[in-house]
C-alpha cells in the first residue's frame, strides 16, 4: 500500500494530497497528511522492533488520551481505522493516525523562558497523571528506565563487539563503566519504597511537547509509546538532559557543548510550579539525580547502539550514535562538576513556591 492509501484506511476528510516526513523523531516514521478539505492529519509508522506488542501500546495510548480529553487536557486525538482498529496492520508495516496539531516542537530550547513553558507543560503531564490509574496500562518497553539493566547492556554490546568497534572508543566505554554504581541511585531508593511509583510519560525530550509558535504557549504533550509506571525524577531528567544544554544533541564539537543552568532554572522553575503540589521532598530532592541519570542512561544507550551496529536510533551517518554518546558525556561531567549548585538552584525553585 502507498502512504495515501494507509491514510485513506483511516475516515479522513477528503483526498490526500500529500505526505511529507515531519519532525526528528529518532524511533518512529512520522509524516504530515494534508487533504483536499484543508485538513492536516499525523501518519506515523509503529516502529515495531523498538515496541514489539502493538495492541498493548495502542490500548494504552487510547486509553491516556481518552483520560486527559475528559479531564479537559489538551491531548492527541486518535482516530479508529474505518473498521475500528486502534491501527492499520498492512504489508507495510503497522501505522496509526491523529489529528496534526498546530505548534513548533523545539529541538533545542533558545531561552530559559522556553525551557520554563516546557517545565510547564511536563509538570502539569505529570500532575494530571496523578489520578490515572497504572493498573490499565501495560509495559510498552520493559525496563526501559532501568539504568543498571541499561549498562549492562552496554558491557553485553561490548563483549559482543559485532561491528568491531569497542577498540576505537575505549575512553568512551571506560567513561560509562567507571560510573556505573551510580546507575543504582534511584532505583534503589524505590525499591525501598523510599521513591513513589507514579505513571510517568519517560521520554520527555524537549522536541516531544509542542508549543503555540507566535506566544510559545504550551500547548500538547506527544510522543506517548512510553506511558508507564516511573518515577517523576525521570520525567525531570530527561528534558533538561535535551533542553539545559548549549548544543545539540549530536553537535561534534564538544567545545560547543555545557550544560546550561539558566536553562536548567528555567526548566526547574516550571515544573516544579506545574506539579509540586504532588511530589513529595524525597521526590524533589531526586531531581538532580533524575537528570544525572537520564543523561548518563541516554549515553550509554547510543554507545551501545554504536557497538550493536545501530540497530535502535534512527541514524544518518555512521557514526551518529557515538557523536551523540560523547555529548551526553560533557554533559554527565558538567553535572558531576555542578552538582551542588544545581541542588541549590532545585531548593531555591521550590522554595519560591
Ligand atoms: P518519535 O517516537 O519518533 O520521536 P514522535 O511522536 O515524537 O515520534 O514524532 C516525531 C516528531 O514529529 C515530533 O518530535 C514532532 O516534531 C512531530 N510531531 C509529531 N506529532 C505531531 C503533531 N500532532 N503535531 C505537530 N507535530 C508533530
Ligand atoms: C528517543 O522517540 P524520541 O526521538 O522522542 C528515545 C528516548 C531517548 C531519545 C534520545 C522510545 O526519543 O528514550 O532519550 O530518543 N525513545 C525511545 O534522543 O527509546
Ligand atoms: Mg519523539
Amino acid at each position: 500500500m502507498t502512504l495515501p492509501e494507509i491514510a485513506e484506511a483511516f475516515p479522513i476528510q477528503g483526498r490526500v494530497l500529500s505526505c511529507e516526513k515531519l519532525g526528528n523523531g529518532h524511533i518512529n516514521r512520522t509524516y504530515l497528511v494534508t487533504t483536499s478539505e484543508g485538513r492536516k492529519y499525523v501518519l506515523q509508522g509503529i516502529n515495531t522492533n523498538v515496541f514489539k506488542d502493538t495492541d498493548l501500546l495502542m490500548d494504552n495510548i487510547f486509553s491516556v488520551t481518552r483520560y486527559l480529553a475528559s479531564a479537559g487536557a489538551p491531548t492527541l486525538r486518535f482516530l479508529n481505522t474505518r473498521e475500528g482498529g486502534k491501527y492499520l496492520r498492512c504489508p507495510e508495516g503497522c501505522f496509526r493516525l491523529y489529528e496534526y496539531v498546530e505548534g513548533v516542537s523545539l529541538e533545542k530550547a533558545s531561552s530559559p523562558r522556553e525551557m520554563r513553558i516546557c517545565g510547564q507543560a511536563f509538570g502539569r503531564f505529570q500532575s494530571l497523571l496523578g489520578g490515572f490509574d497504572a493498573k490499565g496500562l501495560g509495559e510498552t518497553i520493559p525496563r526501559f528506565h532501568d539504568t543498571v539493566k541499561r549498562v549492562n547492556d552496554l558491557e553485553t554490546a561490548a563483549e559482543k563487539d559485532v561491528c568491531g568497534r569497542l577498540a576505537g572508543v575505549k575512553a568512551e566505554y571506560d567513561f560509562y563503566m567507571s560510573r556505573r554504581k551510580n546507575a543504582s541511585i534511584m532505583l534503589d531508593m524505590q525499591a525501598a519504597g523510599q521513591l513513589k511509583t507514579r505513571v510517568t510519560h519517560n521520554d520527555t525530550k524537549i522536541n516531544n511537547v509542542l508549543l503555540e509558535e507566535k506566544t510559545l504557549a504550551p500547548v500538547c504533550v506527544i510522543d506517548l509509546d512510553t506511558i508507564m509506571p516511573g518515577l517523576a525524577g525521570n520525567d525531570f531528567g530527561d528534558c533538561i538532559r535535551s533542553g539545559a544544554t548549549t548544543g545539540a544533541e549530536d553537535e561534534k564539537d564538544l567545545a560547543k557543548i555545557s550544560l546550561d543552568l539558566d536553562m536548567y532554572r528555567g526548566f526547574a522553575g516550571g515544573f516544579l510550579s506545574a506539579c509540586k503540589s504532588e511530589l513529595d521532598q524525597k521526590e524533589i530532592d531526586t531531581l538532580p539525580w533524575g537528570a544525572y541519570l537520564m543523561t548518563y542512561e541516554c549515553g550509554a544507550r547510543f554507545l551501545t547502539d554504536y557497538l550493536s551496529g545501530d540497530v535502535y536510533f534512527a541514524t544518518a551517518y555512521p557514526e551518529h550514535n557515538l557523536v551523540r554518546c560523547r555529548t551526553q558525556m560533557k554533559l554527565v561531567q558538567d553535572t558531576e562538576d555542578r552538582f551542588e549548585t544545581i541542588r541549590g538552584i532545585i531548593s531555591e525553585e521550590a522554595a519560591k513556591l
